[in-house]
Parts: structure tokens; C-alpha cells; sequence
């Protein structure tokens, strides 16, 4: 059993919940982090305070990982090793989406702070500025999705997590967007994606 212990409104902390779900792995969430505060428990063993954070109860003596990212490999190596590509190349080039998206995921910041949590408008100058970004880097995925269905390569996997969660909030966001069909085609099937449905469409707070 694995414990996700974050609150699931954290971009960071859908990312795994959701990749739990897709991969099979028996787990329970427990909110933590924002309103929630830290455990004693947290504390000790994150000194980020920072979620989400995993325990794996299968691993003896318990195994306690922070860092989002390096929790779905590690998922995915402990718990659902098929979702490793076993070529090297194809690895790299999928696991480049996964450390990207922390570029796009700083550049979005601006607009989702600013709309959904410091109650600003599509006009100030931060969610601008913010809107711009992402909508160029939009682009760029875009074109990736022209080349291959998915941004792990031709079949779903651990590359369409992260960006997978934050392309949500950029759809879902009030703002204005280009076309973007291959982006919009890729986002229509994670929709369609029960874990994705339960843990990253939900409304933005
Ligand atoms: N690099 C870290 C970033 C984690 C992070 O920034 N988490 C945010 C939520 S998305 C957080 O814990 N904020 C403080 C809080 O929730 O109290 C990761 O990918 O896990």
C-alpha cells in the first residue's frame, strides 16, 4: 500500500494520485500541505514542507520519497515496470517532457495564481504576461503532438503525467487560447481518462 499524503488541489500532488490510478497501485491519500498544514509525522520526514510525499509499505523498514517527478519513476519502476521504456533513446526523449513541463509550469503560475487565487483579471499585467508564455510553449507541444499521439511516444505513459495535469489548468483557465489542435486532441483523450477525470478535472483552487 502506498500512502500520497498532499492535498489534491496541488498540481504536484495530482500528478501522482493520478498516475497511482493509471498504473493500478493500491493507495490512500491523506491531505497535507496548504490549509492543512504539516504533520509532526510530514515534518520529520520531508524537510521541504513541500507535498506531495509517498510511503511505500511494501519496501521493509518503509520507504518514505518526496520530489514529484522522481515519485512517478519510482512508481513506476517498484509497481508497474511495463511503463518503462526499455530503450534508451525513447526514454530519454519521453522523461524530456517530464522535467519541460517544469518550465511551462513556472510560466502558467502567474495566470493561475492570479485568476483563481489572488482574484485577478485576464487584464493584469502578471496573467498577461503569463498567458503569453504558456501560449508559446503551447505551441511548441502542439508540434510535438503533430509527430506522435503522445508525449511518452505511441502510447500513453509516465511523460503524459505532468504535463498532462498542468495542460488542465491551461484548458481551464479563462483565458483566451489559439487553436492548438494537436494539444487540444492529446487533452480531449486524458478527459476521457477515468484517474484523469477523478484527480486532475477538478475544479481549480
Ligand atoms: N519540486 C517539488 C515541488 C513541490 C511543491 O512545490 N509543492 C507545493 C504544492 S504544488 C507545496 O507543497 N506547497 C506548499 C503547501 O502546499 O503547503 C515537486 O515536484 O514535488
Amino acid at each position: 500500500m502506498i500512502t500520497i499524503w498532499g492535498r489534491l488541489n496541488s498540481h504536484n500532488v495530482k500528478k501522482v494520485a493520478w498516475a497511482a490510478i493509471e498504473m493500478g497501485v493500491a493507495h490512500r491519500r491523506i491531505d497535507m500541505g496548504g490549509a492543512f498544514g504539516f504533520s509532526d509525522n510530514f515534518r520529520s520526514k520531508n524537510p521541504n514542507l513541500l507535498v506531495p510525499m509517498i510511503e511505500d509499505d511494501s519496501v521493509p523498514g518503509g520507504f518514505a520519497l518526496w520530489e514529484s517527478n522522481t515519485i512517478l519513476r519510482y512508481l513506476a519502476d517498484a509497481h508497474a515496470p511495463d511503463w518503462r521504456h526499455g530503450d534508451i533513446c525513447a526514454r530519454a526523449q519521453a522523461e524530456k517532457w517530464m522535467d519541460w513541463h517544469f518550465d511551462f509550469a513556472d510560466l502558467q503560475r502567474g495566470a493561475f495564481l492570479g485568476l483563481i487565487r489572488q482574484g485577478k483579471t485576464a487584464a493584469d499585467a502578471d496573467v498577461v504576461e503569463s498567458r503569453a508564455a504558456t501560449v508559446r510553449l503551447a505551441r511548441i507541444l502542439d508540434a510535438e503532438l503533430a509527430q506522435r499521439p503522445f508525449l511518452s511516444g505511441d502510447r500513453f505513459g509516465l511523460a503524459d503525467i505532468p504535463m498532462g495535469v498542468y495542460a488542465h489548468t491551461f484548458f481551464a483557465l479563462p483565458l483566451d487560447r489559439p487553436s492548438l489542435p494537436n494539444l487540444e486532441d492529446w487533452y480531449a483523450g486524458l478527459t476521457e481518462r477515468p484517474g484523469y477525470a477523478s484527480t486532475v478535472m477538478i475544479p481549480l483552487t
